[in-house]
């Protein structure tokens, strides 16, 4: 069964498969389901031991999803979108767990994954895939498909002395199922994107001190968070059709309401009442209120003015209220975060803001965090300093293909793929949410289910003709022109920022996701596929 004596696969495991999956969070669970539904032998791997991706390993205190519950889940089961009562209008993490878990089992998938288990390689011998994990087993496969996350490979910054430190350090994407210790102890954390944002108000409420390094501040909106009602849950149920029609005509791929009109052409009073309005209601769709603060720059000023003028009246010292103000980029070029109360814990006796600009950190000892100013000993250090975002779950494989190509090094001057989906040189591989794809500048649940059931047809086809497909070269330089036109419509390049791999010491600085939209992006596909898969060469 294995080439590692005494190594079991999964119980329904065997060496050779029509098709192998990476991981088994919500893309690895549907491409399993569809792949058996669709008569195929497939098998995934999943480093993790239970199913869940991200929302396996983002056990920090506080994570939550920034998207709402009746979005963020699977849409294409009627019967299981009418079943599943989310109970908040933003789930946490456990509840989104259980979610996972309660899929992979309803569906009866979990005999189809080998947990705890990494792949390490894989290489193509021609007309299939050898697949082998970090226990020594290794399968065959005809396709290989990769649902391993864009945010999966977390980011260790090179801190000098981080591995000196002698109190507890962990990494809010991979944290420990034990509970980790705060009560009464010396937190720091590092890092102030979406996890720092959500752990520090979590951490504050047990710490005894909480010492956040920040280097660049962060726009955040309140989530509003509330229970869901049942006549909110019945109301989703009853949508259900307009649910499905909105994931495929809507850019995010669920419905986001803005005005309608441009910033610059609405009177401030109005302006102010528009944006206080959706402030109150929270969530992230305050961003959208009007058409020109994601592509001009004036535009974009005035909402960011809005934003820093509720950290000044949330954050009592004024000081730290500057501090914590972002300035110098233009908001929503970075992830906006989400939050819970984030700002008011500055008000906190016990939470100190530490301003890494005006004192960057020299190194990590063994005690605590030494900046240029001062030492701040800790018995706890959180890093919360994000992910080699986008290609870092790939690119950790050694992933070659046909005539020795290495993905790794394909990739070094940024990612190049046709659709986000195949890559030139690799045939018979498929990336679901793969760099070049709408990937987190929509739902991702919607741009899940969209690869999966583009990439089972494909598989079908493939099946039907006895064919293998590769991404033609010309195809993929096209789409990669495509990718940067789109981003070149946004304000997205005057930031440094995980799209563009600015947060990873030496990765190229390529703007990754496609920001054209996610039904754009659909049409896109459709029509490749409707015109024979166009721009890949099918032998
Ligand atoms: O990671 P990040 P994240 N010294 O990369 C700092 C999703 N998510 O895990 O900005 C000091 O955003 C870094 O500083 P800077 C969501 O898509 C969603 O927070 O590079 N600081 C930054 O402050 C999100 O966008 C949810 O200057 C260092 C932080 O670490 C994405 O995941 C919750 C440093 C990293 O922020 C990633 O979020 C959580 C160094 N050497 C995550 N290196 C929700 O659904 C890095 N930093 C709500």
């Amino acid at each position: 069964r294995s080439r590692e004596k005494g190594y079991a696969l999964g119980e329904d495991a065997r060496v050779e498969y029509d098709a192998v999956v990476i991981g088994a969070g919500f893309a690895g669970l549907h491409m399993l389901s569809e792949l058996r539904g669709s008569g195929f032998t497939c098998h995934a791997f999943e480093a993790g031991g239970g199913v869940g991706g991200t929302w396996y390993w983002n056990r920090y205190p506080g994570a939550r999803c920034d998207i709402e519950s009746l979005d963020y889940c699977y849409l294409h089961d009627r019967d299981l979108h009418r079943e599943w009562r989310w109970s908040e209008r933003f789930a946490g993490q456990p509840e989104i767990l259980r979610y996972a878990e309660h899929v992979a089992r309803r569906r009866g998938l979990l005999p189809l994954i080998t947990f705890d288990t990494r792949v390490t390689a894989a290489e193509f011998d021609g007309s299939g895939w050898l697949v082998r994990t970090e226990h020594g087993a290794e399968v065959r496969c005809r396709f290989l498909i990769t649902a391993a996350g864009c945010m999966s490979a977390v980011h260790t910054p090179g801190i000098p002395g981080l591995d000196d430190f002698r109190g507890t350090r962990p990494h809010t994407g991979r944290w420990p199922r034990e509970p980790v210790d705060l009560a009464g102890k010396r937190v720091g954390v590092i890092g102030t994107g979406s996890s720092g944002i959500q752990v520090i108000p979590e951490i504050a409420k047990s710490a005894a001190e909480v010492v956040v390094f920040q280097r660049t501040p962060n726009f955040s909106v309140p989530s509003g968070n509330r229970p869901l009602t049942d006549a909110e849950l019945d109301r989703a149920a009853d949508t259900y059709d307009d649910r499905v029609e909105s994931a495929r005509t809507t850019r995010f791929g669920h419905p986001v309401t803005g005005t309608g009109r441009a910033i610059l052409d609405t009177d401030p009073d109005t302006a102010l009442a528009e944006l206080e309005a959706r402030w109150a209601a929270g969530g992230t769709h305050i961003v959208a209120t009007f058409t020109d603060t994601g592509r001009d720059l004036d535009a974009n000023a005035r909402l960011a003015d809005f934003f820093r003028a509720k950290i000044r009246q949330a954050v009592a010292d004024p000081g730290t209220a500057e501090r914590l103000a972002p300035t110098g980029y233009p908001i929503g070029t970075k992830r906006l975060c989400v939050d819970t109360g984030y700002f008011d814990t500055f008000n906190a006796d016990h939470v100190r803001l530490v301003d890494l600009r005006a004192e960057p950190i020299e190194r990590v000892t063994a005690d605590g965090v030494r900046t240029t100013a001062a030492e701040y000993p800790l018995d706890v250090l959180v890093l919360a300093t994000g992910y080699d975002t986008f290609t870092g779950a790939l690119t950790r494989i050694d992933i070659t293909g046909r005539d020795g190509a290495e993905l790794a090094a394909r990739w070094a001057g940024g990612p190049r793929s046709y659709l986000g989906l195949a890559v030139a040189g690799f045939p018979n591989l498929f990336t679901i949410t793969g760099p070049g794809s709408t990937m987190v500048l929509s739902n991702v649940l919607r741009a899940i289910e969209h690869h999966v059931t583009w990439i089972r047809d494909l598989l079908v086809h493939l099946r039907e003709t006895d064919a293998t497909a590769e991404a033609e070269t010309a195809a993929q330089d096209d789409w990669v022109e495509q990718v940067a036109a789109a981003a070149a419509k946004t304000l997205y390049g005057h930031t440094d920022s995980y799209y563009l791999g600015a947060n990873v010491e030496g990765k190229a600085r390529v703007f990754m996701p496609y920001a054209g939209g996610l039904d754009t992006y659909r049409r896109i596909c459709d029509s490749v596929a409707e015109d024979g898969y166009r721009g890949f060469r099918l032998t």
